[in-house]
C-alpha cells in the first residue's frame, strides 16, 4: 500500500538537496533558483491557507508562463489543494464557465485580466489573488516554512482543461503523482533528458504539453526550464533559443512551419547551434515539414502524441530513426490497440493497414472527467482503455494518424482521411497551410480543401485549379477536393490545433 505523501514537496526536496543555487527557471534576465522556488512555493502555500484556502480547493491558475507559475502550482499542491491551469488567452465568459464548472475557491491572476472579470460573474470564487508577474505580490510577508500536506494516492492532485476539437471544455483531474508520468519513459528514455538540459516550450503551462515540459521535466532531472511569457511569434522563439542556448525546444507544427519560414540560416539571430532535439506535438507534423526542418536546421524533430486525458506522450519517435509523417511507435509502458467501432474495449483490433480508432492503456490515464458522467462513459472504457477519438493506421509498429475519428469523412462509400488528402495538397509549393473538410454537394459528402497560401497575392483561380489537378495526380479520384476556399488563416484552439469542425458545411 503506497503511503500518502505529497508530490510537490518531494520535488522541491530533492532539487534544494541537490542543486540549490541552479536556476529552476530562466525567464528575461531573471534567474529563480530552486532554493528561491521551495522558498517562495512555501510562502505561497501559507498565503492561500491564510486566506482559508485548503486541502481539495480547486486554485484557478490564468497566468503568463513566469516564475509565479510554479511557485502558484507547487505552493497550491503542497496545501494539497488542486491546481487548475488555464489558458490565459480566453474571453471573460470562458473564464465564467471554467471557474463555475470547477467551482473554484480561489483565482490566481493578473491585475485587470479577463480572468479577473469572469469572476466577478461567480461569485463562489470568494478568493482572487493578484500576483505582479515580477513583484513580490505579497509573499515576502509569509513564512518559508511550510508543513506539506500529505494526500492519499487517488485524490486528486492537478486539473486541467481539455481544449476539446469540439463542444465546451471538460475538467480533467489528475492524481498528484501524474506529474511526475512524463519523466519516465518519455523524459528520460525518448528525449534522454539530463540535469545539463536547458528546456524551452513554445506550448503554454496551462496546456499538458506545456506543464510536462516546462514544469515536471526540469524539476523532476534538476535541469533548467526557460519560461517566456508573452505569446511567442518565430522571431521571439529564435531568439529565446539563441538567448538562453536551449538544448531542447518543444513546439507545436504551426508554429514549427512559421519558424522555418522565417529561418535564415548562418545569421546570429537563427542560431539554434545548442538545440540537441526538437519534440512536435498537438497534432500531426507533416512529413515535408519534418523532412525541410532537419534538412534546414540540422536538428531532428520527433513527433509524438499525448493528450490531456492520459497526461502523457504515448506514441512517439525515436532519436536517430525519426519516420517522418508519422506519430512513430508506442511509448513504453503503454499499451495500444486500433478498433473498428470506438465505443469498446473488448472490440476487435483491425488489421495492419487497416485504419481504426485508437485506444491506449497504461499509467496515470484520467479515470473520470469532473462531473461529466456521460463523457466519462464515452472515453473511459471497461478494462481501465482510454479513447483518444483518433484514427490511426498502423505499419509494422509504427502508428500513422488519419484525423480524429470526428473529422473522418465518409464520400460514397469510402472513409477519407483529411490528413492524407491534406499531405498531398502540400506538396503544391504555393501552399502555406491546408485543413480537408466536408462540404455538401447535391446532398453528397465531398471533399472541399481550405487553403492558406504562402504568398496571399497570387492568382487564386489558376492555383485553385493546380492545385485540385495536383491531388488527381496523386489521389483516387474520391478523395481528391471538389473546391479550393482560399482563407488568410485556419481555425485553430488557443492550442494550435486546426479546427477541422469549424470548415465543414455538412
Ligand atoms: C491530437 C495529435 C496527431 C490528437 C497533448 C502532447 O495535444 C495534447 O493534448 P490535447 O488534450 O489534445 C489531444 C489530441 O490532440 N494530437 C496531439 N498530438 C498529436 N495528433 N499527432 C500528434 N503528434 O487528436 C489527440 O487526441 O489538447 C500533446 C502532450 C500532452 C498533450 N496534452
Amino acid at each position: 500500500m503506497p503511503q500518502p505523501e505529497n508530490v510537490a514537496a518531494r520535488l522541491l526536496a530533492v532539487n534544494l538537496a541537490r542543486c540549490p543555487d541552479k536556476a529552476a527557471f530562466l525567464c528575461g534576465d531573471d534567474t529563480l533558483t530552486h532554493r528561491a522556488l521551495a522558498a517562495d512555493s512555501a510562502r505561497f502555500a501559507n498565503l492561500l491557507r491564510a486566506r482559508g484556502v485548503g486541502p481539495g480547493d480547486r486554485v484557478a491558475l490564468v497566468l503568463p508562463d513566469s516564475f509565479a507559475y510554479p511557485k502558484a502550482f507547487l505552493g497550491a499542491m503542497l496545501l494539497g489543494a488542486v491546481p487548475v491551469p488555464v489558458s490565459a488567452m480566453l474571453a471573460p465568459e470562458d473564464y465564467a464557465f471554467i471557474l463555475a464548472d470547477c467551482a473554484a475557491t480561489a483565482l490566481i491572476t493578473w491585475e485587470d485580466s479577463p480572468a479577473a472579470e469572469g469572476a466577478r460573474g461567480v461569485p463562489e470564487t470568494g478568493v482572487v489573488l493578484f500576483c505582479a508577474l515580477d513583484g513580490p505580490w505579497g509573499l515576502s510577508a509569509h513564512s518559508t516554512e511550510f508543513e506539506p500536506v500529505l494526500q492519499p494516492e487517488d485524490a486528486p492532485g492537478f486539473m486541467l482543461y481539455s481544449s476539446g476539437s469540439t463542444g465546451r471544455p471538460k475538467g480533467v483531474p489528475h492524481a498528484a503523482l501524474d506529474l511526475l508520468g512524463p519523466a519516465a519513459p518519455w523524459g528520460s528514455e525518448i528525449l534522454g533528458v539530463t540535469a545539463d538540459d536547458v528546456l524551452f516550450s513554445a506550448s503554454k503551462m496551462s496546456f499538458a504539453y506545456g506543464l510536462m515540459s516546462s514544469l515536471t521535466l526540469p524539476l523532476f532531472f534538476g535541469a533548467t526550464g526557460v519560461l517566456f511569457p508573452g505569446k511567442p511569434g518565430p522571431y521571439e522563439l529564435f531568439e529565446v533559443i539563441a538567448r538562453h542556448r536551449a538544448s531542447l525546444f518543444f513546439c507545436v507544427p504551426t508554429l514549427y512551419s512559421l519558424m522555418l519560414r522565417a529561418f535564415e540560416p548562418g545569421t546570429p539571430d537563427c542560431d539554434l547551434s545548442s538545440l540537441r532535439l526538437c519534440y512536435s506535438a498537438g497534432e500531426a507534423l507533416p512529413a515535408s515539414l519534418c523532412q525541410e526542418w532537419l534538412r534546414q536546421t540540422g536538428v531532428e524533430i520527433l513527433d509524438g502524441i499525448g493528450s490531456t486525458e492520459a497526461f502523457n506522450l504515448f506514441v512517439s519517435n525515436r532519436q536517430g530513426r525519426v519516420r517522418c509523417g508519422t506519430s512513430g511507435e508506442v511509448v513504453p509502458g503503454f499499451e495500444a490497440r486500433l478498433v473498428a467501432d470506438g465505443g469498446e474495449g473488448k472490440s476487435p483490433e483491425v488489421p495492419d493497414a487497416t485504419p481504426g480508432n485508437l485506444l491506449i492503456r497504461g499509467p496515470g490515464l484520467c479515470r473520470a472527467y469532473w462531473n461529466r458522467p456521460e463523457k466519462t462513459a464515452e472515453t473511459m472504457l471497461a478494462g481501465g482503455w482510454l479513447a483518444t477519438g483518433d484514427v490511426y493506421v498502423r505499419e509494422h509498429g509504427v502508428y500513422t494518424h488519419q484525423g480524429r475519428s470526428d473529422d473522418m469523412l465518409k464520400v460514397g462509400a469510402h472513409w477519407v482521411s483529411p490528413v492524407q488528402v491534406e499531405n498531398a495538397l502540400r506538396q503544391h509549393p504555393a501552399v502555406a497551410e491546408c485543413a480537408v473538410a466536408g462540404l455538401r454537394v447535391e446532398g453528397l459528402v465531398r471533399p472541399c480543401a481550405h487553403v492558406v497560401l504562402k504568398d496571399p497575392g497570387q492568382d487564386r483561380t489558376r492555383l485553385g485549379v493546380e492545385i485540385v489537378r495536383l491531388a488527381r495526380g496523386l489521389l483516387p479520384l474520391y478523395m481528391c477536393p471538389v473546391r479550393v476556399e482560399f482563407h488568410n488563416e485556419l481555425p485553430k484552439t488557443p492550442t494550435g490545433k486546426v479546427q477541422r469542425f469549424r470548415l465543414r458545411s455538412v
